[in-house]
């Protein structure tokens, strides 16, 4: 098997049949003509298949070393085809430390459809095991966790979906298919929001599920045709192109976040600085273990954690941006508890970790001087 750069620039694609193109092209068309009803050269109509999603899909099956991959508009759509697979009366148990629109998913959508969800604590596999019963369906986490940059055993909670034959599902979208392959570890699924590192340049909405079980694929399969929330060719030629060079991306993410961290944590203004590379982690060891790299994200907090001080720090970056999202080229920065959380009830985010002046960072791939040079400036107007 062809190694992870290879695979991202060729898997899925060849020179297009008719011109040579070495591109894959963009097929902007809704439906394709058949000789007679039922003749035809695998694709019918869009929403069920177009040949531009189809070779992402099969290049997001490689680079996450899966069989089946399934393109969705959004990493929410992906996370709501997935959901679509139970019944009310189900139960899942997701990690507390998660992105706040996949938890206003559970706890919003789909809680009134009758499905359960248990927040808890991922690393405490005692408090795990005691929630799971006859009607418990799928463990969910996120590793790393956003914001707080938790770290989850994936071996771990893959063992005791085995054990329980329960569903495992990993949201790799932080640490993207470079840095770890949660299919390798055990679980069942791995879902993507490509909106982020895997497009990489912050022009694509998209989301998508890998896997390796045949007959979830086809369930699946039949959802995304069936209820419709597809990605159209123009974004799946985008990721394409971005996907070429994830893993030239992500090892420069990884350099800067690793040096913007170190340069945090000996600010004096700063209080604590979470990223899964410091050997201050509490995670570092699992990370090491089951991560080539520690990944382009960061959250910090400022002493006194006063809301005033985290707002002018991020209206003083003149490099990163504040605005919601990650993994683009560009740098990020946002505030978790007024933007990406804001929908989890603060009692819960406080539980999280998520206070007043946490701070959270998308390092992109700028030269690292401005980056650091940009930050200090910024909290120097405390
Ligand atoms: O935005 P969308 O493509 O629908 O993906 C949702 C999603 C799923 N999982 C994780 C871990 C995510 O971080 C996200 C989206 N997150 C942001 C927009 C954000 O700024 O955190």
């Amino acid at each position: 098997m062809n190694k992870f750069g290879t695979k991202a620039i060729h898997a899925g694609t060849h020179p297009d049949s008719a011109t040579g193109a070495i591109m894959t092209p963009i097929y902007q068309t809704s439906t394709f003509v058949q000789s007679s009803p039922g003749e035809h050269k695998g694709y019918e109509y869009s929403r069920t298949l177009n040949p531009t999603r189809h070779a992402l899909e099969k290049n997001l099956a490689a680079i996450e070393n899966g069989t089946h991959a399934l393109a969705f508009s959004s990493g929410l759509a992906a996370m709501d085809a997935l959901l679509k697979t139970f019944k009310p009366g189900d139960e899942i148990i997701s990690s507390c430390d998660l992105y706040g629109g996949s938890y206003r998913l559970f706890t919003q959508v789909y809680a009134s459809w009758g499905l359960k969800f248990h927040f808890v604590e991922m690393n405490d596999l005692l408090s795990l095991e005691e929630l799971i019963n006859d009607q418990t369906k799928m463990i969910w986490i996120e590793t790393p966790t956003n914001p707080m940059m938790n770290i989850i055993d994936v071996k771990k909670i893959a063992e005791i979906g085995r054990k329980n034959n329960i569903r495992t599902a990993v949201d790799n979208t932080f640490a993207s298919p470079y840095l770890q392959n949660p299919l390798d570890l055990g679980v069942d699924l791995v879902i993507h929001s490509i909106t982020k590192f895997i497009a990489g340049h912050s022009d694509v909405v998209m989301g998508a599920i890998v896997l390796k079980n045949q007959t979830l694929a086809e369930q699946l399969a039949f959802i995304q045709n069936s209820c419709g929330a597809v990605p159209g060719p123009q974004d799946c030629f985008l990721t394409l192109r971005g996907i070429k060079t994830l893993h030239v991306r992500m090892e420069r993410h990884c350099e800067n976040a690793m040096k913007v961290a170190q340069y945090l944590i000996s600010h004096p203004k700063v209080d604590n600085v979470y990223y899964p590379g410091l050997s201050t982690h509490p995670n570092n060891k699992i990370a090491t273990e089951q991560m080539r790299n520690y990944g382009g994200m960061l959250s910090f907090t400022l002493k006194g954690d006063k809301i005033h001080d985290a707002k002018t720090v991020l209206s003083s970056t003149k490099i990163f941006s504040l605005a919601e999202s990650l993994g683009g080229v560009e740098s990020l920065c946002g505030h978790p508890a007024t933007m990406t959380h804001a929908a989890i009830p603060k009692t819960e985010r406080k539980k999280m970790g998520i206070v007043d002046s946490l701070i959270r960072l998308s390092v992109g791939i700028e030269d690292i001087e401005d980056l650091i040079k940009d930050l200090e400036q910024a909290i120097e107007k405390i």
